[in-house]
């Protein structure tokens, strides 16, 4: 087991800074140094929050030159003014138990000892240059949650070692929804909630899986009389805010939209006019979409046909002012079989309403765009040559998926597989996150070299051979990015923390000198800032003192689809191409066999809580243990066949694992459904707060991946739940 092993010298460092801090000035007692502490200025710092996708701009507000608290920055379009609770906990991340203060090296199962960068640096480089010698780059791979700062410097490295594995999280997240948006109109509209009419959400849930700008839309959208339908198996929060709540039976949300489109067509209520000038295969859809009568989805889907038909009608008689939002995880980002036709069904009903480009339909977004480094001045290494590890575009393996975001939860079973040697990991989670924990661990465990960079411990730092610290987003300043008609940056807003932790511009730097390629990063990163804001008229000055800057939005561009036909795919030709099928078809989801005594396993967010990170946050796992907010759900009327009592313990079994949590019985939820909240289930040894409470249903779920987008069917499974002993 390790224990932190401080140098005597750092020791001796410490203790002579506070001596310093002591004897300094006026202060000649406790109370004088509590008098000046507490009149001490508070300055208010831009920052931008870490703890979930959409980055709200922050002030922190530092007094004695620790954080005081966080408030919302107004100018930037997530946050407008507020943050909710997981912000104003994760700053705190700065001051938290479990950082890791040290580069680590693994010495044994949960075994690590303190080493130095230069240490770490050279053993990383070493072996890296071993799996390339003997392997070549298409064995090396790197995964990350793309952010600013990462999403520059760590793809720079690997193309300057060779490798072309660069992957996002979307596999575990929203890759099918992509790749179907890809294929069908070239990428994602949105829905524009301010002035639609009429809309349905499909599971994705503003106010749970929420940023504070999104739940104030909906909540702005429900009050001045918008009717909006949530389709969920599970009365979700965002139901607050719904006209109807429309009950669904778990992975059937395709089987809805296909009779959807039935009846917006054999009702004559599509556009005809757009669908003419804008899409491609509109004969062939027609009669794809002939058998799929509402009659027919409603006893798939458990939704009486009436308001099935009663939806369609409702989209239809207010387009082009209404949508069926575009989704994000739930229910089919990375969650069912069907996912990527149900979003191509989305994409197409979209379509067959001519909404796009249409106040209240679907608009696509149009960001100011950043520069970039002069390329003569900072020659950036070649594109890689090497095959990808994940067989993503490759033709036989998974040609539809997207390079830019690839398969991350496949690499463990590749590397069992010897098809992966070396694994790089930043700002990501998979070991938990991800289907099947016993077998991620296991795979990157199996790899020759596997390299974590993390903030804290965590299940995936755990199988590590080393680790790389990083220091805490308020520690530090980071690339700028673009947000609605602006440009934000973060910036440090308080010194690091624990000395041997460092920005990651420095480490990634640090292992390019030990490779032999300082030549690809000969710049401070305040030269990619600079060059990045150049083109907008915006100096990093102005960020560092305002956070967020308003700059001109770009020109409105007229409708385009940038797919292979420059039109709307309703009949798809790479679909065709590649073997599956180029008009949606149902597809019943694996988890179909849910029956009488069983249930599928649902999950999804709650608004207090983000992913793995945030139950080990002390103030937010208290909440969650003072309302017992780790139950799972399950159907009153089930319950009661089944003997189970709200508050009981129950046993949760699928073949692949059994786990012991209390239930929450409820009637907001379809019998054929168990939902368990997302982010519980912590099994990292190192952790102090918030570890073996709570389950996670990825315990239960087989390790697959979907053959058109690559994602994790992280929905796919059934369980059986019984009372359990206490
Ligand atoms: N059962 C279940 N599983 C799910 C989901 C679910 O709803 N239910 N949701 C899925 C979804 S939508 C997603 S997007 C994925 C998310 O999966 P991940 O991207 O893995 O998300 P996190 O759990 O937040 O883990 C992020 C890791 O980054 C670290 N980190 C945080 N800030 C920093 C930083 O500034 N620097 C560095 N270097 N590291 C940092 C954290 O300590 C943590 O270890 O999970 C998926 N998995
Ligand atoms: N608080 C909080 N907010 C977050 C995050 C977080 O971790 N915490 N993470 C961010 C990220 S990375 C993402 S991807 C988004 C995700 O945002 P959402 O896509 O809104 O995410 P989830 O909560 O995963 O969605 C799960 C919902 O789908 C429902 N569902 C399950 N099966 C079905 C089905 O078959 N049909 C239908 N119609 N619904 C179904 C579940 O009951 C649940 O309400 O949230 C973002 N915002
Ligand atoms: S929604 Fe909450 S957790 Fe996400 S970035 Fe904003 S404040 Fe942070
Ligand atoms: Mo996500």
């Amino acid at each position: 087991m390790w224990a932190p092993k401080f140098p005597r010298r750092t020791f001796l460092k410490a203790t002579a800074v506070t001596a310093a801090a002591v004897g300094a000035g006026d202060i000649l007692s406790f109370g004088d140094w509590l008098r000046k502490a507490d009149a001490a200025p508070v300055t208010k710092i831009p920052s931008l929050c870490e703890t979930c996708s959409a980055a709200c701009g922050m002030w922190v507000h530092v007094k004695n030159g620790r954080i005081w608290k966080v408030t919302g920055q107004k100018d930037h379009s997530q946050s407008r003014g507020q943050l909710c609770a997981r912000g104003h906990a994760g700053i705190a991340m700065a001051y938290h138990k479990d950082r890791i203060t040290h580069p680590m090296k693994r010495i044994g199962d949960n075994d690590f000892v303190p080493i130095s960068w230069d240490q770490a640096y050279s053993e990383i480089a070493a072996k890296l240059q071993t799996v390339l010698k003997e392997h070549g780059p298409e064995k090396v791979f790197f995964s990350h949650n793309p952010r600013p700062t990462n999403s520059f410097y760590w793809p720079r490295l690997m193309a300057a070692v060779g490798s072309a594995t660069i992957q996002s999280h979307h596999s575990i997240c929203s890759t099918a929804r992509d790749v179907a948006y890809k294929w069908t109109t070239g990428g994602m509209a949105t829905a524009d909630l301010g002035k639609t009419k009429y809309i349905v959400f499909l599971g994705r849930n503003y106010v749970e899986g929420l940023s504070p700008s999104s739940a104030a839309g909906m909540a702005a959208a429900y009050a001045k009389g918008t009717t909006i339908i949530v389709v969920d198996p599970r009365h979700s929060n965002a139901c607050l805010f719904a006209s109807e709540w429309v009950p669904i039976r778990p992975g059937t949300d395709l089987a809805l939209l296909l009779a959807v489109a039935n009846i917006l067509i054999t009702e004559n209520l599509y556009d005809k006019e757009f669908v003419a000038e804008w899409c491609v295969g509109f004969d062939e859809f027609k009669k794809g979409m002939a058998a799929y009568t509402p009659e027919w989805a409603s006893a798939v889907t458990d939704i009486p046909a009436d308001t099935i038909r009663a939806i369609a009608r409702g989209l239809g008689n207010n387009r082009p002012a209404s949508c069926i939002e575009q989704g994000y995880k739930a229910p089919n980002g990375c969650n069912y079989a069907n996912g990527t036709q149900m979003f191509r069904m989305v994409a197409c009903v979209n379509a067959l309403l001519g909404n796009y480009g249409q106040d209240g339909g679907m608009k696509f977004g149009n960001a100011p765009r950043l520069g970039s480094l002069d390329a003569k001045q900072y020659p950036a290494p070649p594109k890689p040559k090497a095959a990808r590890c994940d067989g993503v575009g490759i033709k036989g393996e998974y040609p539809l998926c997207q390079a830019s975001q690839g398969i991350v939860h496949m690499m463990p079973q590749r590397a069992l597989e010897g098809k992966a040697k070396a694994g790089f990991l930043y700002r990501i989670n998979v070991a938990r996150n991800a289907p099947d924990p016993a077998l991620l661990v296991k795979g990157y465990k199996a790899l020759d070299l596997f390299v974590v960079c993390d903030v804290k411990w965590s299940e995936s730092a755990m199988c590590a051979h080393y680790i790389l610290p990083e220091c805490s987003p308020a520690e530090r300043e980071d690339l700028p990015a673009v947000v609605g008609a602006a440009v934000t940056m973060r910036t440090a807003a308080i010194d690091i923390v624990h000395s041997e932790t460092k920005p990651l511009p420095e480490i990634v730097a640090g292992l390019a000198a030990h490779l032999g390629l300082e030549k690809y990063f000969a710049f401070s990163r305040e030269d990619v800032a600079a060059a990045m804001v150049k083109p907008l008229g915006v100096t990093l000055d102005d960020l560092r003192a305002k956070g967020t800057v308003k700059v001109k939005a770009p020109a409105a561009k007229p409708l385009s689809f940038a797919t292979q036909s420059k039109k709307i795919e309703l009949y798809c030709q790479a679909f065709a191409d590649n073997g599956f099928p180029p008009v949606p078809v149902w597809e019943p989801p694996y988890s179909a066999a849910a029956g009488k005594d069983s249930f599928v396993l649902i999950h999804g967010k709650q608004g207090f809580l983000s992913h793995t990170t945030s139950i080990s946050d002390p103030y937010l796992c208290a909440i969650a243990k003072r309302y017992g907010l780790e139950r799972l759900w399950i159907n009153a009327a089930k319950a009661k066949k089944l003997g189970i009592r709200d508050g009981d313990l129950v046993e949760v079994a699928s073949p692949q694992a059994k786990r012991r949590v209390r239930v929450k019985v409820t009637e907001r939820i379809h019998p054929d459904a168990a939902y368990i909240p997302a982010g519980y289930g912590r099994f990292a040894p190192f952790l102090k707060t918030g570890v073996g409470y709570g389950i996670s249903a990825n315990d239960f779920v087989p390790a697959r991946v979907e053959p058109i987008s690559g994602h994790a069917m992280m929905m796919e499974v059934v369980v059986t739940v019984r009372k359990a002993g206490e």
